[in-house]
């Protein structure tokens, strides 16, 4: 059976463990045979959106395109999974209806599925992490804007998939994600 592509849509605080669960599946998946790839701040931020900051207009910007770009990577039957914060449910919701939108090249194929999984943590965890120091500098003022802290971090409603991260482990996580997709006919 030829390969589809889809957007594995990662939505969570900084240090949920969004980008760990991301690489682990997206390991699992290369393993198995599947193209899959990554986008997350490290290859996005840095290139593509380097213009870009952390007011709203720029998140909404931000995730804008990156929404794009994973679905020009799914259109090309990879199997995307972007880790971004994505803090707004109008955002995300409109990266969804991206991928229910036929695709300009290809506009007799099946809409590409879009996946949404909620890396769910209570802020007090993820800042009790901190592993970059990031909240500490954000209680102090240093860094405005910070979701969770001093910008707003809007919880899915309804994702396909929730993920408890602290008491999830990783191989568990990729397990559920993994057995969502399998149950659907995904993989
Ligand atoms: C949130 C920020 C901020 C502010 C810098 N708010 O833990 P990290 O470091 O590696 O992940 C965070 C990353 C968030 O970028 P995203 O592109 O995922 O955000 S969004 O989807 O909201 O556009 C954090 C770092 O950038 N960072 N300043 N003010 N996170």
């Amino acid at each position: 059976r030829k390969q589809r592509g889809m957007t594995i849509w990662f939505t969570g605080l900084s240090a949920s463990g969004k980008s760990t669960i991301a690489t682990a599946l997206e390991q699992h998946l290369l393993h198995l045979g599947f193209a899959a790839y990554r986008l997350d701040g490290d290859n996005v931020r840095f290139g593509l959106n380097k213009d870009l900051g952390f007011s709203e207009r720029d998140r909404n910007e931000n995730i804008r395109r990156i929404a794009e770009v994973a679905k020009l990577f799914a259109d090309s039957s990879t199997i995307a999974l972007t880790s971004f914060i994505s803090p707004y449910r109008k955002d995300r919701q409109t990266a969804r209806e991206l991928h229910a939108a036929p695709s300009p090249a290809h506009p007799d194929d099946e809409p590409l599925p879009f996946i949404e999984v909620f890396v769910d943590i209570p802020v007090e965890e993820a800042e009790k992490r901190d592993p970059k120091g990031l909240y500490k500098k954000a209680r102090e003022g240093k860094i405005p804007e910070f979701t969770g802290i001093s910008a707003p971090y809007e919880e899915p409603e309804n994702a396909e998939i929730r993920i408890e991260t602290v008491k999830t482990s990783v191989e568990d996580a990729v397990k559920q994600i993994v057995t969502y997709l399998e149950e659907r006919g995904l993989l």
